[in-house]
């Protein structure tokens, strides 16, 4: 067939370091940028082909998010705006490792699993993060992609969770909203301004938030989004690509793992701040105090504020929808007691890895999930929102009701339900601090975090360790778990666990107990035992 001879000579241009093997991992492949051409004409090939048996658009992303700018990355988007399929994670590893002359034969052999009709027509979007290496990676894409003849679509540089986004709105014939990111801030910034009519004694010092950027796409949108906000945010900008390098000392991942505010940031005490990470897909909030003490407000707090701030609409509303939050292991002990015993709310546990959230939440009428680190969303059933909306316009339902049900009608089109978005939870949280009345210190006193610690372990194989109980039990090697309860009996409030990292060569260790000290007494008791 003419496509495969396509495919042959131009795989030429993108040739595979011979005896380079790769991973696609928990989101998706990732490594040092120059080795990763023929792993982006591949994953434009794999994403026509995974676009004529959906026969929807697929999304092919750019981008290794919080790692170093030398890094980069690529993940592929099913049909709904969610990460591709395991199986075709599989379908991805065979590719990216075939051996040159070995390449149609692999692709041959995906075809003809999965019954692809070839005569299909083909739809891929693209998009790309800030790094050096992105846009000749991305113009290997859609190589890939016009090889087998499909149509594609380059975003060019767009946050993460924007490609989704359009993803989704490509596939849902716009009821979702429409595929640009005009489409996207005009989305968004509408519901923003909705929901903060209900909070018109605003300040403008309430309406400052100080955000850092981490130099990368995070801060070139949030100045696009400014404009559409007609000053009900009055965005600070700090590292803004302008001259830092991309997650260089800031970002997300940085003030998470570090405990303390990104370089370049000027914060005066009591003041709300928050970073993304470098594809913006990640937030957490921060400030510090008047003693000069930082505070972080991570994933697990931003769940509790959005959990509880839906529970109290939904009662007001009168709507018996569930809330259900669901979290990883790293989820601070606090919150999920706090959650489970003060809130009253579902709380369910799963991997590592926003694919394993996303798909827990969608069980539930309202889904809150966020991982530790501040990647999460809110994802409602379709049952919920067309209560939401039946009760928003039922001209028996009180006056209360009805302002409830519009409020929360506003937060389901501010939310990108696709996955989680810095910038879309920014403006919740924002909006939902507003309505309430909070300030920053009023949320972080909801309740207090234990004291944690995480520390990562350099092992011959990581392999070895395998999980169970949504990885916070080891199963092997034998007689590791044993030695892991016995440390944390030693301790109060204690908690460990060891996982092997999904993105990194190492096995991981956290741990949780009363105090800083002790914790740091047991996660190295803990990562000794995994030697
Ligand atoms: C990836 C995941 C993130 C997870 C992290 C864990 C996505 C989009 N990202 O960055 O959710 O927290 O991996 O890394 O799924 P680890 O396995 O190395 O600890
Ligand atoms: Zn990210």
């Amino acid at each position: 067939m003419a496509q495969f001879e396509e495919v042959s000579k131009k795989s030429a241009l993108h040739p595979k370091p011979t005896g380079l093997t790769l991973q696609y991992g928990t989101a998706g492949f990732r490594t040092t940028a120059n080795h990763l051409d023929h792993v982006m004409f591949r994953m434009g090939l794999l994403a026509t082909l995974r676009s004529k048996k959906t026969k929807s658009t697929i999304g092919v992303m750019v981008t290794a998010s919080h790692n170093p700018e030398e890094d980069n990355g690529v993940k592929l988007i099913d049909p709904m705006g969610e990460m591709v399929t395991p199986a075709w994670e599989g379908y991805a590893t065979q590719l990216a490792n075939a051996e040159q002359e070995a390449l149609c034969t692999v692709l041959k052999d995906i075809i003809e699993k999965e019954a692809i009709d070839m005569s299909e027509a083909a739809s891929v979007v693209t998009g790309r993060d800030t790094r050096p290496s992105s846009e000749n990676l991305s113009r290997a894409v859609l190589d890939g992609v016009s090889c087998l003849e499909g149509q594609s679509l380059d975003f060019g540089l767009v946050t993460t969770p924007q490609l989704h986004y359009m993803v989704l709105c490509s596939n849902t014939s716009g009821c979702y909203g429409t595929a640009t990111t005009q489409g996207y801030y005009e989305k968004l910034s509408k519901a923003f301004i909705e929901l903060t009519k209900n909070a018109p004694k605003r300040t403008d010092d309430q309406k400052r938030l100080l955000v850092d950027g981490a130099n990368g796409i995070g801060a070139l949108k949030m100045r696009e989004m400014e404009a559409f906000l007609k000053s009900e945010l009055q965005v600070e900008l700090f590292n803004d690509g302008s001259s830092g390098k991309l997650n260089y000392l800031c970002g997300a991942d940085y003030v998470k793992v570090q405990q303390k505010p990104p370089q370049g940031m000027h914060m005066g005490p009591g003041q709300r701040c928050c970073s993304f990470d470098g594809d913006a897909d990640r937030i957490v909030y921060y400030y510090n105090d008047s003693a000069g003490r930082f505070h972080l407000l991570d994933g697990d707090k931003i769940a509790t504020l959005i959990s509880t701030y839906l529970k109290e609409l939904l009662t007001q509303a009168g709507l018996n929808l569930q809330v259900a939050v669901v979290q990883t292991a790293y989820a601070n002990g606090s919150s999920t007691q706090y959650l489970e015993n003060v809130m009253k709310v579902t709380v369910c546990c799963t991997k590592t890895g926003v694919k394993h959230l996303h798909h827990a939440a969608q069980e539930f009428d309202i889904g809150v999930y966020f991982e530790a680190n501040g990647h999460g969303t809110v994802l409602f059933s379709k049952k919920a929102e067309e209560k939401i909306q039946q009760l928003a316009k039922d001209p028996n339902a009180s006056d209360e009701k009805k302002l409830s049900a519009k409020l929360l009608e506003n937060t389901v089109n501010l939310i990108n339900q696709a996955t989680g978005d810095a910038i879309s939870d920014m403006l919740l949280i924002e909006a939902v601090l507003a309505i309430r009345g909070m300030t920053v210190q009023e949320w972080d006193a909801i309740y207090t975090d234990l004291p944690n610690r995480q520390l990562k372990v350099k092992v011959a194989d990581r392999r070895v360790i395998d999980t169970t109980d949504a990885e916070r039990r080891a199963v092997t090697p034998a007689g590791l778990q044993d030695s892991i309860d016995a440390l944390v009996k030693k301790y109060k409030q204690a908690r460990a666990f060891v996982r092997p990292s999904g993105t990194e060569d190492v096995v991981r260790v956290y741990a949780e107990a009363d105090t800083q000290e002790n914790v740091d007494g047991l996660a190295h008791q803990v990562s000794l035992a995994v030697y």
